[in-house]
């Protein structure tokens, strides 16, 4: 049963990869982070779990690995900064259902000299769980990178280390203090480094929620990555359709200048305006059937008051220009532009203003239908029904932060 849930979101997360179609463009500009997201992939696909330590320098972090491992693997010193590069070791337990555990050994986050930040951040960035070891109360430095991970939906959990030199009730003062500073719906656990206590820990919950740990951190990997590449999409769109709209804009506010007797007139108008939608389908890659360019072109014009009033302000504009001409005609001999040069400017800028609107919402309706047909990652996690949701608490926070991020509508034109 559980060996299914986890091939079965490898599967989906997958297929779901292949479909998105990644440009040459994005391939390259997105080229470290699509290369860590396989790398996720193929930990989800083997069953490997990614534990990943952080914390100041000096508090032991090299050191509490080393107690998980009895032995001593990662080098600790009393100088501040021994480790300087990311270490990865594997770890194995007993009945476990993964194949692996990978711990991840980093320099302290308040150190200077670290060789290749971006990819020790990248590496932590894509732990599955977030060991953050404090050797005592936390400082300020502290408590802001805990809330940095905790809006970024990360799951940690504090190691209390250091604690031989402490009296109980010092201990018990000390883990009061961090519980204070520590969002507190959030039950962040707090465990001691002590004999096995930590070991014993660790052991438990990854054997029950190891696999559920790693699938959900692959989602929103997943999730954050797709984000990124839809933005990027929707920027270059958004410049690709302002142009489209300006340079339709443009044709019909020169047809109206250029044409004041034959009165450009609405079913033209219309011509051009159904083509605009057609092309702006194209942007956003949705090639428009007739009919429903006609239910979006009602439905803008339906819903959106100020397009219609431009529209009637064209067309009284217009007969005004008949009225005015026809007046006139018995003066003139019938040749009159005199009273026509203001009212073509008025009407080559309403056509321009029209169009401007109508480009802008059409956009937005044809965004609206675009949906990807495969199963999103985000649908996927808010799918998933947590059987003890207090160990969870961080995928609510990290769906509630996404929703407020993901505004696209300011990226259309
Ligand atoms: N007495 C004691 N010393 C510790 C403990 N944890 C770490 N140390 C020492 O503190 C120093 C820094 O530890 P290290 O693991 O290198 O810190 P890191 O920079 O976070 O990796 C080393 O000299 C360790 O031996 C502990 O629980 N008790
Ligand atoms: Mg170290």
């Amino acid at each position: 049963m559980k060996q299914f849930k986890i091939n079965q979101n490898y599967f989906l997360l997958k297929n779901w990869w292949e479909s998105i179609n990644l440009t040459n463009y994005e391939k390259s500009f997105f080229n470290k982070e699509i290369i860590a997201f396989n790398q996720q992939l193929f930990r989800l696909k083997e069953k490997k779990i990614r534990i990943g330590t952080y914390g100041k320098s000096g508090v032991g972090k090299s050191y509490v690995l080393n107690s998980l491992f009895k032995k001593d693997i990662f080098k600790t010193d009393i100088i501040n900064g021994t480790t300087r590069e990311i270490q990865a070791e594997d770890w194995r337990l007993k009945d476990q259902s993964l194949k692996s555990i990978e711990l991840i050994d980093s320099p302290g986050f308040d150190f200077c000299n670290i060789k290749s930040p971006d990819k020790i951040y990248s590496r932590i960035n894509h732990s599955d769980l977030i060991l953050f070891v404090v050797a005592g109360d936390i400082n300020r430095n502290e408590v802001s990178e805990i809330n940095s991970f905790i809006k970024d939906g990360k799951k940690i959990i504090i190691i209390l280390n250091k604690i031989n030199l402490l009296k109980k009730k010092e201990l018990e003062e000390i883990i009061e203090n961090i519980k204070i500073k520590l969002p507190n719906d959030l039950n962040i656990p707090i465990i001691i480094n002590h004999a096995n206590n930590l070991k014993n820990y660790l052991t438990k919950i990854i054997n029950q929620y190891g696999e559920t740990f790693l699938t959900l951190n692959s989602l929103q990997l997943a999730d954050k990555l797709f984000l990124k590449i839809k933005e990027k999409r929707l920027q270059r769109r958004q410049q690709l359709a302002q142009s489209t709209i300006g340079k339709f804009s443009t044709i019909k506010a020169s047809a109206v200048a250029l044409n004041p007797f034959i009165f450009f007139d609405v079913a033209g108008s219309f011509a051009l305006d159904t083509a605009l939608i057609n092309e702006l389908s194209k942007i956003y890659g949705l090639n428009l059937k007739s009919e429903s360019t006609r239910r979006i072109f009602k439905k803008i014009s339906i819903n959106n008051l100020s397009l219609g009033v431009t529209q009637i302000g064209i067309n009284t504009s217009f007969n005004l220009i008949r009225k005015v001409i026809l007046l006139t005609i018995p003066f003139t001999n019938g040749l009159s532009l005199l009273p026509y040069g203001p009212i073509a400017i008025i009407q080559a800028a309403f056509a321009v203003h029209s169009t401007k609107i109508l480009g802008k919402l059409a956009a937005k309706e044809i965004f609206i239908r675009s949906k990807v047909s495969y199963i999103e990652p985000f649908v996927m996690i808010q799918n998933i029904i947590f059987k003890e949701p207090e160990i969870f608490n961080h995928i609510n926070i990290y769906l509630s932060n996404r929703i407020l991020n993901n505004n696209f509508v300011n990226y259309l034109p």
